[in-house]
């Protein structure tokens, strides 16, 4: 009997526990393969190993283009995750090439995406931060020359040793035309890189199920489901077709008019509500959780200072994390002491449904909790912000922040929409302008 026939064998002998869509695979061949990849490659110290990595701002490339903004990642989405993880199964499993995912990110930060751990946990991972292999993890420098790309087609600057040579690269970015010569080489628009994962590599694959799953995830959340006139492409559409028998979640397949099978709609609508989840996490993941860096130059400060300053955005209200009582205030200058920021900003995007909006869901609200430890900063930055007419602060009179040492202010935002990335520069040039 063949190797491939006594594994569906022992799939069909296993009792029908698993109810489809929700609870975990169990066994996982997927997750031993992970800890047993973990093990060698750490023992072998790099040797003959492929590093597969994903893309290292977690599906935001425009932060690697953008000179004030550190290298700071602290998420990573599911779509660098399962096409890492998929591409190192193939490549070692199939092609008997050992090959290894590396997650992009500190161990500690593995929990701060409710999707990222639904879908590993239904991909038969319940233990991430012991099976997967993160920054954490990774020797430095770390001791390998052959990597093999996936969801960016640039090869971070932190592993681009003389050396280096990138043996395969999958993504859904634009081309920027390097590494000819990589076996497969497919940089093409589609929904999620996991599509091109499951239709370049995993084809005539007898992929586990746990992977073909984790893959499915991916694109489910990368294309709202495979919404009719969304981000899904024919590839995405081809590869779900191709996954989700192999899934076993479900025996019928999609249509390419999107219409899903029930047990596959279930998974998607369940990741989606995932994504904007943030009940498991408290002050201090909050504020790391959605977090981005800046340095900033003080040309008209005595020093001449060059400083950090962090923005955090959190989708909760102030009050609800602690905020008025010291504890949430406690955590945001402990992070800013971890990351020796002069600035922290928290902006916080809710619903107030205590009001009704146009949409019948509470009216969107944002506010602004700001932490600054230098005098002369601080005033700038209180004058600045208050004279805006862009972003309309106006004091937050029924919060008041509880804090020593740090001066603080808290705003509620007049215009709601301003988000970030109008934020950023505004604080770049509040904080940096000459008068
Ligand atoms: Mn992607």
């Amino acid at each position: 009997m063949s190797k491939a026939m006594l594994r569906r064998l022992s799939v069909a002998l296993k009792p029908a526990t698993a109810k489809a869509g929700v609870a975990p695979l169990e066994p996982s061949s997927l997750a031993a393969f992970l800890v047993q990849s973990k093990e060698k490659y750490l023992s072998e110290a790099g040797g003959e190993w492929t590093v597969v990595m994903g893309n290292e701002a977690g599906g935001t490339p425009l932060i690697l283009f953008t000179p004030n903004i550190l290298t700071i990642h602290r998420c990573v989405d599911l779509d660098t995750l399962a096409s890492s993880i998929a591409v190192a199964w193939i490549r070692s499993e199939v092609h008997q090439k050992p090959s290894i995912p590396l997650i992009q990110i500190a161990r500690d930060d593995l929990h701060l995406r409710a999707e990222n751990l639904h879908a590993l946990r239904v991909a038969g991972i319940a233990d991430p931060e012991k099976q997967l292999f993160s920054i954490s993890d990774a020797p430095k420098p770390i001791a390998s020359t052959s990597f093999a790309l996936v969801d960016h087609n640039r090869l971070g600057a932190a592993f681009g040793s003389d050396n280096a040579h990138v043996v395969a690269v999958l993504d859904h970015h634009a081309d920027e035309g390097l590494y000819p010569d990589a076996d497969p080489r497919r940089i093409e628009p589609a929904g999620s890189c996991a599509s091109h994962v499951a239709t370049v590599l995993a084809k005539d694959v007898e992929l586990p199920k746990e992977l073909a799953t984790l893959l499915l995830c991916a694109i489910l959340i990368d294309t709202d489901g495979l919404k009719p006139g969304g981000k899904a492409l024919q590839v995405d559409h081809d590869a779900a077709a191709y996954l989700i028998p192999l899934s076993k979640l479900s025996t019928s397949t999609t249509t390419t008019t999107g219409v899903l099978p029930a047990p596959i709609k279930a998974l998607s609508d369940e990741l989606a509500a995932k994504k904007f989840d943030v009940s498991h996490l408290g002050a201090w993941d909050l504020l790391r959780r959605d977090y981005k860096e800046y340095s900033l130059t003080l040309n008209w400060h005595e020093s001449k200072l060059n400083v950090k300053a962090g923005l955090a955005t959190v989708p909760v209200k102030l009050k609800t994390w602690g905020a008025g009582t010291g504890s949430m205030e406690r955590e945001a200058v402990r992070w800013m002491d971890e990351q020796g920021l002069a600035i922290l900003g928290v902006l916080t995007s809710f619903r107030d449904k205590s009001k009704f909006g146009k949409s019948g869901k509470g009216k969107h609200k944002r506010e602004m909790a700001w932490f600054v430890k230098d005098d002369k900063i601080a005033d700038r930055l209180w004058k600045g912000l208050e004279a805006d007419p862009e972003v309309r602060v106006k004091s937050h009179k029924k919060l008041k922040l509880v804090v020593d040492g740090v001066h603080s202010r808290v705003y509620k935002q007049g215009n709601a929409h301003a988000t970030r990335k109008s934020t950023a520069p505004l604080l770049k040039k509040i904080v940096e302008s000459e008068s």
